[in-house]
């Protein structure tokens, strides 16, 4: 931890401990603490007047951060401020007040009545500036203000992740286009793309077309299905950079490739048709996973690769060589969940060979917790922890066996922050799986050093909140389904451990949350208008 940081923990710890007793101001006003999600390591809101923010306004510096802080701007007032009258000043500057180096991605902003200043750290770092700057704008009257308040905020975790499985149902590049927009502005770093599954093969590739020409136009329920051709993949990539995000690509692997064997039949096993499978049939409907026919199911766990079979693994090298080579972020996502069909020991003896293939190209491994039971895991698989808030099954060792081997964990507790368990149980929306319907508090009501017994925040390099889509059709289904929940990972993600200042309690985050409903409308996020929330509509 830097000296910064320790600074802005110890400051929120007072300012917000003041806030929450929303004390009086100089004139005997009562403060009202701005709403910011995810909640800043430090804010302090003096009650002094605020910015007004009008068509007079000017915005100078950086071009990009002018540029995303105009949208903002536009979206939620209609303005397009670009006067000579006081002005809002975007810059970057690696150093601080003690002449230190800041953290990566943190940013300062001092607001008040003459002027607005956002400085981040780096690139990234004015960009969540801006994004905070954007949750700031409120209703004045018949105009708009910014609060009086000075802000210092760096992110907690490294990677702050947001998982959208293309592969159950498509969703194309307008849709992820949407989904990386809305995921920014909570200051999400990293867009998991679940690209292959049972169903289908998403992602076009040179060295084995036959995987999205046979299989990409099946999806589940018989829905329309797709593909990102190369150059799609390469405008995702593009795109989520220019806002500060890498995208982390995945093929599953060894189980969740019926589809592979539509394409290339030689490299599948039959499937194993389990009872799983068979009430998963009784209570969704649909047919049993038959070899050769693609599946629109939703069963999960009966396929595999064949893994005695060197074919296999020129399979492998093909398809995890070019992704490689087509992305600059640093990790590739392997697979590795409910191969229950895979003996386990083939299993782990896949596992080794993935990750060592995806080291060997370059690239950091990511799987899902699963792979940690395998002892010859590439060293630097950082895992993806899927179980519960409070393991279950032996989840947590499998957790913890990727930090004995020296690398890191993402934490993606399903019982949590998986957006695609039910909101409510009347939705037709959504799984039930994770302990039923997740509720607002519940997706909140998780401290991520608590999960996993001897895993605290050295060991955690992030947060991830997946949404699968067997039941998620399109932008209005994901959107429903995200929002609000979406914001409690966002700030597991960013925002200092539950316990370390007012804000961090379910209570100031409701508020917040409910603050920020303006601006997503105005944004065009279709929301679930929860009830755990107290919406504000102006
Ligand atoms: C489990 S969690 C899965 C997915 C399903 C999801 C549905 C994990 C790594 N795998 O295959 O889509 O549940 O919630």
């Amino acid at each position: 931890m830097n000296g910064r940081r320790i600074a802005a923990v110890a400051a929120v710890t007072l300012a917000v401990a003041l806030a929450a007793c929303a004390p009086p101001d100089q004139n005997g006003d009562t403060v009202t603490v701005p709403s910011v999600v995810p909640a800043p390591a430090a804010l302090e809101a003096s009650g002094a007047a605020p910015f007004a923010l009008t068509a007079a306004t000017s915005v100078t510096g950086d071009p990009d951060a002018v540029s995303a802080l105009a949208g903002l701007i536009g979206a939620r007032t209609g303005m397009t401020p670009a006067g000579t009258g006081p002005a809002i000043e975007l810059r970057i500057d690696p150093s601080t007040d003690s002449g230190t180096e800041a953290a990566a991605e943190s940013y300062r902003i001092v607001a008040g009545e003459a002027s607005v200043a956002v400085t981040g750290a780096d690139a990234a770092g004015l960009f969540y500036g801006v994004q905070t700057l954007g949750q700031l704008i409120s209703r004045d009257g018949e105009g708009w203000s910014i609060p009086a308040v000075r802000i210092d905020d760096a992110p907690r975790f490294a990677y702050r992740g947001v998982m959208l499985d293309v592969a159950r149902h498509f969703h194309g590049v307008d849709t992820v286009k949407a989904y990386i927009d809305r995921a920014v502005t909570l200051k999400f770093n990293a867009l998991h793309l679940h690209l292959s599954d049972d169903q289908a093969w998403r992602l076009h590739l040179d060295s084995r077309p036959e995987l999205t020409a046979v299989t990409a136009g099946n999806a589940i329920g018989g829905d329309p299905g797709g593909f990102f051709t190369k150059s799609d993949y390469a405008e995702l990539v593009a795109y989520a950079s220019a806002r500060h995000m890498i995208v982390v690509p995945e093929f599953d692997t060894p189980g969740h490739t019926h589809a592979v064997g539509l394409a290339y039949p030689e490299l599948v096993e039959a499937p194993v048709l389990s009872e799983h499978i068979a009430e998963v049939v009784r209570v969704y409907g649909g047919d049993l996973p038959t070899a050769g026919e693609p599946y629109q199911g939703m069963a999960v766990g009966f396929s595999s690769l064949r893994i005695h079979d060197e074919a296999t693994y020129d399979f492998l090298a093909d398809v995890f060589g070019e992704l490689a080579a087509m992305t600059p972020g640093p990790y590739l996502h392997v697979g590795g969940d409910e191969a229950l069909g895979t003996d386990p020991a083939d299993f782990a003896h896949f596992m080794e060979r993935v990750t060592t293939l995806v080291e060997r190209l370059g690239k950091t491994p990511v799987a899902w917790h699963e792979a940690g039971s395998a002892p010859g895991l590439a060293p630097t698989t950082v895992g993806q922890y899927w179980g519960f808030v409070t393991p279950t099954d032996g989840m947590d060792d499998k957790a913890r066996a990727f930090v004995a081997h020296g690398a890191g964990l993402i934490l993606s507790p399903a019982d949590a922050i998986y957006l695609d368990m039910k909101h409510s149980a009347d939705s037709p929306l959504g799984l039930t799986w994770a302990n039923g319907v997740t509720s607002v508090e519940r997706a909140y009501a998780w401290e991520p050093s608590d999960v996993i017994a001897g895993i605290d925040d050295a060991d955690i390099l992030g947060v991830e909140a997946p949404m699968w889509t067997e039941t998620i059709r399109d932008l209005g289904d994901i959107d429903e389904m995200a929002f609000p929940r979406i914001a409690a990972a966002a700030e597991a993600g960013w925002s200092p451990a539950t316990g370390t200042g007012g804000l961090r309690t379910w209570e100031s985050f409701r508020t917040r949350v409910g603050a920020l409903g303006p601006l997503w409308t105005s944004l065009g996020i279709a929301f679930h208008p929860s009830t755990e929330i107290p919406w504000e509509h102006e």
